[in-house]
């Protein structure tokens, strides 16, 4: 038996003495030393105890060495759980108690907070920090530069990717090594990826958009990435001449256009720009043609399943689509009350089967039965509609869900916190339209009768238990939630009184 994850995206480039990332200072690091920093960590995460099959949670910033975690990870049999550096310990404990991990990783600044919680559930920690220093790298020097892949299937798990639910509790996502390697074939070929692309990568290695479409397709077809610990215009603008592709979120791209310095001639060495993650926006993608002569990629996918459908390569990016099905991917518009399809044109939940489509949540069988037909359709709580042509057209979403940023916020995780403090009596939260972000989250309180609420108390308690991005950016009283007769609480009315709130008309 073999491992074909890492075989394709690691033992291929083993002897490949060109680079694989590119650093700003101008330093690199080929594939030939990724793949040897890898088996140096294999070896770390077995002498911490870690099996095949067992979890790894990590909460690090953005560097080379904590992309060689997942790299050895994969060869060393082990599920990679990459968590965002945005979350409070609250947040952590749960993933932690959740996924059963045997071994966290974290920065060193949170190691004493997160010390009680991983001991209480029997695991171990170890230290990676954003310069790469830390007790896992430390550990790492001494151990052989190479490492005895362990074999795995197809159907073998390779990561764990938390999604929230619509009840407030994140879900594990279970995804599986033919998932990830099926997915990252199909991309590289349909966006003509080659050994001598180099991809701006400035998005979060702990989503699947930054760490297995742009990661993966990297490693798999021997090319190289820029890496940027984050997104910032001005590295961005002095980078981008020497990049050929970049993905981004849609805020990347208005922040881009918001900059005078974005013009034909900054990406004239451009070959591919891509987006995903949240809506685009058509008007930017006709902004960003008109101000350049590139026509953003559109594609479209989710945690569950990584990527669905993709606008094409040659043919026509029609902005205000997803495009089409990715080849080996069904998809259909489905009515929500009876499965059944609905007729062209008209909007329908999308579901979506193939290789690409998760195993299911982890423990979590009634939810991942509510969500994965046993056809093995995957219904994703996004709707829309097909055009004339075949296109897919997201139009909204069947689920509570907001995308800040390219972030998912799910409300339900926030009212939860907001309906415990004193004198709420009840509260909701939405997503309005925000330049920058695409939506923010507002909240809206209801004070129990003759109380009086505490707002900055109140933002403070949901900053102790929540990350950054998902606080409220405005919390709003009122007397009442509007509710329909069944009594549910009538969020299209909210979101429609306060849809000015941050770009007024
Ligand atoms: C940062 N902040 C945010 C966000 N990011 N608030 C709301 N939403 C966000 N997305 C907070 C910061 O903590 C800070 O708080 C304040 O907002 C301003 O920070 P700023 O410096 O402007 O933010 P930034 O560091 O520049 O980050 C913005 C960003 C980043 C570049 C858009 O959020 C980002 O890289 N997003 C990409 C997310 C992503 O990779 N999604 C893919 C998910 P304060 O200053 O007040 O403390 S994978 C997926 O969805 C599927 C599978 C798919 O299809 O790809
Ligand atoms: P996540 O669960 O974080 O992977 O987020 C997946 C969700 O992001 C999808 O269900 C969609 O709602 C949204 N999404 C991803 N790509 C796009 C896109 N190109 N256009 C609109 N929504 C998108």
């Amino acid at each position: 038996m073999t491992n074909a994850l890492y075989d394709s995206l690691l033992g291929a480039n083993a002897g490949k003495e060109k680079p694989f990332l590119h650093f700003a200072d101008g330093s690199c690091l080929t594939h030939a030393a990724f793949v040897k920093v890898a088996a140096k960590l294999a070896h770390v995460l077995v002498e911490n105890g870690l099996r095949p099959g067992d979890r790894l949670a990590m909460q690090a910033e953005k560097s080379a060495e904590a992309l060689a975690i997942y790299a050895a990870c994969v060869q060393a049999g082990v599920v990679f759980l990459p968590l965002n550096t945005a979350y409070t310990v609250d947040e952590l404990t749960y993933f932690i108690e959740n996924s059963g991990a045997r071994l966290v990783i974290c920065d060193e600044r949170a190691q004493f907070a997160l010390l009680p919680v991983v001991h209480r559930f029997g695991a171990e920690l170890a230290t990676l920090n954003a310069n790469g220093s830390g007790s896992v790298t430390e550990h790492a020097q001494n151990q052989p530069d190479e490492f005895e892949t362990v074999p795995r299937t197809q159907e073998d798990l390779a990561a764990f990717l938390y999604t929230s639910g619509t009840t407030g509790r994140s879900k594990g996502a279970m995804l599986t090594q033919a998932n990830l390697l099926s997915n990252a074939a199909v991309l590289a070929e349909h966006w003509r990826f080659s050994e001598n692309d180099k991809l701006l990568h400035a998005l979060p290695i702990f989503h699947t958009h930054g760490l297995f479409v742009a990661t993966n397709i990297s490693l798999l077809t021997g090319g190289s990435m820029i890496f940027l610990p984050k997104f910032d215009v001005d590295a961005i603008v002095d980078l981008m001449p020497q990049a050929t592709v970049m993905m981004g979120v849609p805020t990347f791209y208005t922040r881009l256009l918001d900059d005078p310095r974005l013009t034909p001639d900054l990406t004239r060495h451009m070959r591919l720009f891509v987006s995903g993650s949240a809506p685009l926006l058509a008007e930017t993608h006709q902004r960003f043609e008109r101000r350049t002569g590139h026509r953003i990629l559109e594609r479209y996918g989710m945690t569950e399943t990584n990527m669905n459908t993709s606008n094409p390569y040659d043919g026509e990016r029609r902005p205000g689509t997803v495009g089409f099905p990715l080849p080996g991917v069904e998809l259909k518009i489905t009515d929500p009350s009876n499965g059944q399809i609905v007729p062209n044109g008209d909007v329908g939940q999308i579901e979506v089967r193939g290789q690409n489509v998760f195993k299911g949540y982890w423990q979590m069988p009634d939810k991942t039965a509510a969500e994965l037909r046993s056809d093995g359709f995957f219904i994703t709580g996004d709707l829309g509609k097909l055009d004339n042509d075949g296109y897919v057209q997201i139009v909204g979403r069947n689920k509570d869900l907001i995308i800040s940023g390219g972030y998912n916020v799910y409300p339900k995780e926030i009212e939860l916190v907001l309906d415990e403090q004193p004198g709420v009596l009840e509260s909701a939260i939405i997503g309005v339209p925000d330049a920058d972000f695409g939506e923010t989250v507002v909240g809206i309180l209801v004070a129990e009768p003759g109380e009086t609420l505490d707002i900055e108390a109140i933002n403070d308690a949901a900053g102790a238990s929540l990350a950054r991005f998902k606080h409220p950016r405005r919390l709003i009283i009122v007397d009442e939630l509007p509710r329909n007769t069944m009594g549910k609480v009538q969020k299209n009315l909210l979101r429609e009184t306060y849809r000015e709130l941050f770009m007024p008309a």
